[in-house]
C-alpha cells in the first residue's frame, strides 16, 4: 500500500488528533468592524505627529490595537441586549441593585459604590484610609493606584517578592507578595503607620504575574491580628484565578467562579477597574465589607462621581457590568482568553523575541533591555521600541519602563528594573491570524533592531507621565 504521507507521520497526526485538545473561543461572530491598514509614509507621519507616543496616535491610524486591554472588550449578544434594559432613573435605577446582586454573589463583598473606572475607586479608597505620611506597602506600583496613594499623603512600599522584577524568573506565582518586606515595614514604622496592603491580583506591572492562594491566606493571616486592611485591586481578579487553576497544587478541579470567591474572602475591600475582566467598555466600583467604611464611602462618591447608585455610569453600563461579571468567570472564556495570550507568547519566543517569563495573563510583554541592549534607559528603549513596531506594521503597543514610571515626589526619576513593551490582548476581539500577523511584525523588527535609536523627551506633562509626553528620535 502507497501512503501518501509517511506512516510514522500519519500517526503522530492520529496521535494528535486522539489525545491533544485544542482550546477554540466559546463563540462565534455576529459583527465585525473593518480596519483600516495604512502605508509606512502614512505611519511615519502619523508616529511624528504623535511625539513618538502610541498614545497619542489616532485609532484610525492603527491597525492592530494592543494598546491595552482596558474598556476594549467585544460584549456578548447579552450585554448588549442589556443596555437595552438601561433603567436611567436617577436615583435607584434596577440596574444597581443587578449590579450589587453580581457583586455579591460572583465575588462575596457586601457593600457596593459604583464609579466611572477603576481610578474612581481609588480616589475614594485613598482619601478615606491614607492619613499623610502613612505608608502603603503593595505587591508592585500601579501608575493611577500609586498616584492617588502619594495625593492622599501615603508613600508607596514595593513589598512584591524579588522574582517579579527578572523578567527570566520562571517563578509561577511572581505577583507574591514578600512578607518579610511587610514585616520590616512594620517593624520600622508601626502598624498604626500602614491603613492597608494594596493587594492586586494578576500585577500588570510585572507582565500580569498571578499571587498564589497560599501566598493571600498567609497575608491575610498576618495583617488581621494587626488590624491593617488588605484592600484588593480586582481588575483582573478572574485571570489571576485561571493561573491558580492550572499552577496551585489543589485548585485543579475548582472553578475559576469557586476560586475568584475565595480569593475576594481573604480580602477587606476591593476597587476594580470592570474595563478589564468584567468585559465593559466603561465602569468601576468599590467593593466593602465594613458598614463603616461603605458610609464613608457612599458619602465621598457623590463629591467626585454622582449618587451612590450610579457612580458616574449609565443604568445600562450598570447592567453590562452585572452581566460581563458573571461571563467573566466562565471555565471556558478563561481558557480561550489566557490560551490567545500564551499563542502569541510562544510564537513570539520561537522567532527569538525576548518576553517576560512565564507568559502573563493580559498581554505579552517584550523585554526592551534585552531587545534594545545598545540603548540605556535614559533613552527611553520601551517607547523607542513601541514607535518602531508602529511603524513596521499599524500595530499599536504601548511602554511600560522608564516613562511609565514617572517622577518621585523629590523629582528624581523612578528607575523600574522592568523596560518592557506591553502588547496587550483586547478580550474577544482579535484572531488567531492576527496574532500571526503580530509576531511578524516584532520578529521583523528584530532583524534590525541594532539600527533603532533611542528617543529625548520634548515634553513631560506633571501627572502620569506616559499618557501625553512627547519625544523625538535622538
Ligand atoms: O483605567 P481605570 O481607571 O479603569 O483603572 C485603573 C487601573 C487600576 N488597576 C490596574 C491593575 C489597572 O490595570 C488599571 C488600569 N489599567 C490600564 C488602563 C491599563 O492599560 O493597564
Amino acid at each position: 500500500m502507497v501512503y501518501a504521507v509517511p506512516l510514522q507521520r500519519l500517526n503522530q497526526i492520529i496521535m494528535k488528533s486522539t489525545y491533544h485538545r485544542s482550546w477554540a473561543e466559546p463563540y462565534k461572530i455576529k459583527m465585525v468592524e473593518l480596519l483600516r491598514m495604512t502605508t509606512r509614509a502614512q505611519r511615519l507621519k502619523a508616529i511624528r505627529e504623535a511625539g513618538y507616543n502610541t498614545f497619542l496616535l489616532r485609532s484610525d491610524d492603527v491597525y492592530i490595537d494592543l494598546l491595552t486591554d482596558s474598556g476594549t472588550a467585544a460584549m456578548s449578544d447579552q450585554q448588549w441586549a442589556g443596555l437595552m434594559m438601561g433603567d436611567e432613573s436617577y436615583a435607584g435605577s434596577r440596574n444597581f441593585y443587578h449590579l450589587e446582586s453580581a457583586i455579591q454573589k460572583y465575588y462575596g463583598y457586601q457593600y457596593i459604590v459604583p464609579t466611572h473606572q477603576g481610578r474612581g475607586a481609588e480616589n475614594l479608597i485613598s482619601k478615606i484610609l491614607i492619613k499623610p505620611g502613612d505608608v502603603i506597602p503593595g505587591n508592585m506600583y500601579f501608575t493611577t493606584t500609586r498616584l492617588h496613594q502619594e495625593l492622599a499623603g501615603g508613600i508607596f512600599a514595593d513589598i512584591i517578592i524579588d522574582e517579579a522584577h527578572d523578567p527570566l524568573s520562571e517563578y509561577p506565582f511572581k505577583g507574591n507578595i514578600d512578607l518579610k518586606k511587610l514585616d520590616q515595614l512594620v517593624q520600622t514604622h508601626g502598624a498604626a503607620k500602614i491603613p492597608y496592603v494594596s493587594m492586586a491580583t494578576s500585577v500588570n506591572m510585572a507582565g500580569g504575574q498571578p499571587i498564589s492562594m497560599a501566598n493571600l491566606k498567609a497575608l491575610y493571616e498576618y495583617t488581621r491580628p494587626l488590624g491593617i486592611r488588605v484592600i484588593h485591586d480586582m481588575t483582573r481578579v478572574a485571570e489571576n484565578a485561571w493561573f491558580i487553576k492550572q499552577r496551585e497544587p489543589g485548585y485543579e478541579k475548582h472553578s475559576v467562579r469557586e476560586i475568584v470567591k475565595e480569593i475576594c474572602s481573604y480580602t477587606d475591600g476591593a476597587t476594580m477597574s470592570a474595563k478589564k475582566d468584567a468585559l465593559v467598555n466603561i465602569g468601576g466600583f468599590l467593593a466593602l465589607n465594613d458598614w463603616d467604611l461603605f458610609e464613608e464611602a457612599r458619602n465621598l462618591v457623590v463629591v467626585y462621581e454622582g449618587l451612590h447608585t450610579y457612580g458616574g455610569l449609565a443604568g445600562r453600563d450598570m447592567e453590562a457590568m452585572a452581566i460581563g461579571i458573571g461571563e467573566s468567570v466562565d471555565n471556558n472564556h478563561m481558557h480561550a482568553r489566557v490560551g490567545q495570550v500564551e499563542y502569541l507568547g510562544h510564537k513570539m519566543e520561537e522567532y527569538g523575541i525576548p518576553i517576560v517569563r512565564p507568559i502573563g495573563g493580559h498581554g505579552i510583554f517584550v523585554d526592551a533591555k534585552r531587545f534594545l541592549p545598545h540603548l540605556s534607559q535614559d533613552q527611553y528603549p520601551a517607547q523607542a521600541l513601541a514607535a518602531e513596531i508602529y511603524l513596521d506594521s499599524g500595530v499599536r503597543t504601548m511602554e511600560r519602563g522608564v516613562v511609565s514610571a514617572g517622577r518621585k515626589s523629590t523629582g528624581e526619576n523612578y528607575y523600574p528594573k522592568l523596560e518592557l513593551v506591553r502588547f496587550t490582548i483586547p478580550r474577544r476581539v482579535y484572531t488567531q491570524a492576527h496574532m500571526d500577523v503580530i509576531a511578524e511584525s516584532a520578529f521583523r523588527v528584530l532583524k534590525r533592531a541594532k539600527k533603532i535609536r533611542g528617543l529625548k523627551m520634548i515634553y513631560e506633562p506633571k501627572y502620569l507621565r506616559f499618557f501625553q509626553a512627547r519625544f523625538e528620535p535622538l
